[in-house]
């Protein structure tokens, strides 16, 4: 028979994130003080710059209705105002002025896609960024010409700065022969490597994130540092080849800002329901890279918080990791309702609208009249009108194009290199390997 063990209660567990003491064996005096295990290198602290003016937190509870489930906010504070926006460190007058007004072509754009598609115009779906113009038009604005972006669905606005028009947009979700990819692709994959440095969205989430890695990797082997930048969703976040890539990227000391856009839901899950942590920034601490909070419906944030991550790109000293909190303001895409999304969820976020936030701002600091905003707002929807016009009436592919090339056509595939020849000027010293890491069987 086996020996009766002593009655003795089980330690408790620990509890997750903290760390299990010997508290007990101590009294209070001889236990360490946070201070004193800091200095004792025992407990080390990490810094995320948060940006925000307000730092909203709620809790959802599933509930289940009838066959669906469905959310309810269980704490959190939903009748807050919306702050105001904060001072930009770097943005001029005319500047916040050209991302307001890239801000409002975005949001016209997709109303404009929303009706052709109610008219039957469009073949397959159509994607929206509502709600999040500023995360897609601040960011693009930050990087400079000869850099590279690589946008995800809800980045329209974010091609918009690129360069590309509201036609393309337009002619590419109505799969017309002059869209990007000449009517043979619908939605949103297309780019330009050649003029615009725009990289394609890949559908496969976190798949843009070593390819951008790749793009910094490869103006390096020029001889030049470059800001790259992509974005990852609070969804497409947990997916392996996101830790894959940006741990390239910190490893190599690579110039890739990566936006994390934490927009609450990844289709109907709750953000809570992907991760632990509180924010996404602090994954960045497990990279050995910057992590940055920013209110991503505040456009000045997310352009300052922008800068400053590809100015450390351009210096050569690596990735950053930005995650720009808000709320996804419609369903996934068209088909979706959101009928899963708590009602004063969206009320509260509705008060977040970034285009009449940025709008009250220029208007409340004078930096742009009434009648200012008028003209500027007519000239957005003249533009739209005029694109949507040549979308519309734009031919359709003829049935031999089909034969064509999607992406490619026959010499397309001689890639120059765009900044110099490679190996032109080495990286910075920090940032090369050490010869004894080289792979020393290619010597
Ligand atoms: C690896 C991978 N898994 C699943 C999908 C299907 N899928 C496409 S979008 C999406 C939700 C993405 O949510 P999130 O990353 O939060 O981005 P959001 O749509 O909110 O911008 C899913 C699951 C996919 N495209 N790729
Ligand atoms: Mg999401």
């Amino acid at each position: 028979m086996a020996k009766k063990k002593a009655n003795k209660k089980p330690a408790p567990a620990a509890k997750p994130g903290r760390t299990r003491t010997s508290s007990r064996l101590k009294t209070k005096s001889q236990q360490p003080t946070a201070k004193s295990a800091e200095r004792n290198g025992d407990l080390r602290t990490y810094t995320i710059r948060d940006y925000r003016l307000e730092k909203p937190s709620f809790t959802l509870r599933q509930v289940r209705v009838g066959d669906e489930l469905r959310y309810e906010v269980e704490s959190g504070d939903l009748s807050r105002p919306a702050p105001p926006i904060r001072e930009s460190k770097y943005l001029s007058r005319a500047q916040v002025i050209e991302i307001y007004r890239w801000m409002l072509l975005n949001r016209r754009m997709e109303t404009a896609l929303e009706n052709l598609y109610k008219q039957g115009k469009v073949v397959g779906g159509v994607y929206f960024g509502l709600g999040q113009e500023a995360c897609s038009c601040a960011s693009a604005y930050a990087l400079r010409k000869d850099e590279w972006l690589g946008p995800m669905i809800r980045n329209q606005g974010s091609l918009l700065v690129r360069g590309f028009s509201p036609a393309d947009i337009m002619m590419q979700y109505m799969a017309k022969a002059g869209s990007p990819t000449k009517g043979r692709d619908a939605s949103s994959h297309f780019g330009d490597i050649v003029d615009r440095n725009v990289v394609a969205p890949i559908s496969t989430l976190g798949d843009l994130i070593p390819v951008l890695a790749g793009v910094a990797l490869g103006a390096r082997l020029q001889g030049k540092h470059i800001a790259v930048m992509t974005y990852i969703g609070d969804g497409g976040q947990s997916t392996g080849v996101t830790y894959e890539g940006l741990n390239f990227a910190a490893v190599q000391n690579l110039g890739l800002v990566l936006i994390v856009e934490n927009n609450l839901w990844g289709y109907s899950t709750p953000a809570d329901m992907q991760f632990r942590v509180k924010d996404l920034a602090e994954r960045a601490i497990a990279y050995g890279i910057p992590g940055v909070i920013v209110d991503g419906t505040d456009a000045c944030q997310v352009y300052d918080a922008c800068h400053e991550a590809c100015e450390r790109a351009r210096r050569g000293e690596g990735p950053t990791l930005i995650e720009a909190k808000m709320m996804r303001m419609k369903g996934h895409a068209i088909h979706d309702a959101a009928e899963y999304v708590p009602k004063p969820l969206f009320d509260y976020w509705k008060r977040r609208d970034p285009i009449a936030r940025l709008e009250n701002y220029l208007v409340e600091k004078k930096w742009l009249t009434a009648a200012e905003n008028e003209k500027l707002i007519a000239s957005v929807e003249a533009q739209l009108e005029a694109d949507r016009e040549i979308a519309v009436n734009s031919p359709m592919p003829t049935p031999e194009s089909a034969a064509g090339g999607v992406y490619c056509e026959a010499g397309c595939h001689e890639i120059k290199p765009k900044y110099g020849m490679p190996g032109a000027v080495l990286p910075k010293e920090s940032s090369r390997p050490k010869p004894s890491q080289t792979a020393v069987h290619l010597k």
